[in-house]
């Protein structure tokens, strides 16, 4: 009878999908040579973005059959930050993409949508104070959830507007480090997903400490995704959010295809 039941919802899932009462919709931008990889400081080494080697292609290589050697850096293009990625989170349990429980790979989303702000500010930092506004008028963030900042930034996309660097480096928004700590600490997230190239905003290797999102939620055990698109496609609530990292053995991260279930 148990079993009937729990069948009976993935049965009702896959007629809600034929019926397109729930829609797919893919937050993952195509992963290509030219996908921009953060800027880091010259004195840090630099993370490789995507280069295709083709093996063969229909050819004397091999006649019946086409593919490629990737090489490319773990955090490249839509992808996924391990807490092991951060000094905080190195000696937690399960903290690698090969060791996370894949319980983790689910959650429902809360989408916060601060377009406007980063439009009069490209340095905007979500607060605290402005989450729990949103939870007024949406609810409380439920444990386990992932809070997608919607910020516009996807529209950019040449590298240029993308990275947004001037000479005192990058600006993108982001979080305050007081943020990170109420939504990892206070709310119990899975983690935040972000449309700029990391979770930290394009100014925190400035901040004290530098990259507080990185520390405060890989330190707390917390997930990050980058490099998000189509956001404006999710109801402020509503949404669950599918985000599985390739198994790498100890592995910081890596690109993923990232899949929001919402209702139509
Ligand atoms: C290394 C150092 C700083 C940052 C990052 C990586 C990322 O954003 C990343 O992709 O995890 S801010
Ligand atoms: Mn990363």
């Amino acid at each position: 009878m148990a079993d009937r039941q729990s069948s009976g919802i993935l049965a009702q899932l896959v007629e809600e999908l034929n019926s397109k009462r729930i829609h797919v919709v893919d937050l993952t931008t195509t992963l290509s040579p030219s996908t921009p990889v953060i800027d880091l400081p010259p004195i840090f080494a630099p993370s490789p973005g995507l280069t295709l080697t083709e093996i063969s292609r229909y050819d004397s290589r091999g006649p019946a059959w086409y593919w490629n050697v990737l090489t490319l850096g773990e955090h490249t293009g839509t992808h996924f930050d391990a807490p092991i990625h951060w000094i905080t989170g190195r000696d937690l349990p399960e903290n690698a993409t090969d060791t996370i429980a894949p319980r983790k790979f689910i959650g429902p989303a809360c989408v916060i949508d601060v377009t406007a702000d980063v439009q009069a500010n490209q340095d905007f930092l979500l607060t605290p104070e402005r989450v729990q506004s949103w939870e007024a008028t949406h609810g409380r963030i439920p444990a386990g959830a992932w809070v997608l900042l919607r910020t516009g930034w996807s529209a950019r996309t040449t590298r240029e507007e993308f990275l947004n660097a001037r000479d005192d480096g990058p600006h993108s928004p982001g979080f305050s480090k007081a943020c990170s700590e109420f939504l990892a600490h206070e709310r119990d997230v899975l983690g935040v997903g972000v449309e700029t190239i990391g979770t930290d905003a394009g100014q925190a290797g400035t901040f004290n400490p530098p990259f507080p999102n990185h520390g405060t939620m890989h330190g707390a055990g917390k997930f990050g995704i980058t490099s998000l698109i189509n956001l404006d496609q999710l109801p402020p609530i509503g949404a669950v959010v599918i985000a599985a990292p390739l198994k790498i053995a100890d592995g910081s991260g890596s690109p993923l295809r990232v899949i929001a279930l919402a209702p139509a």
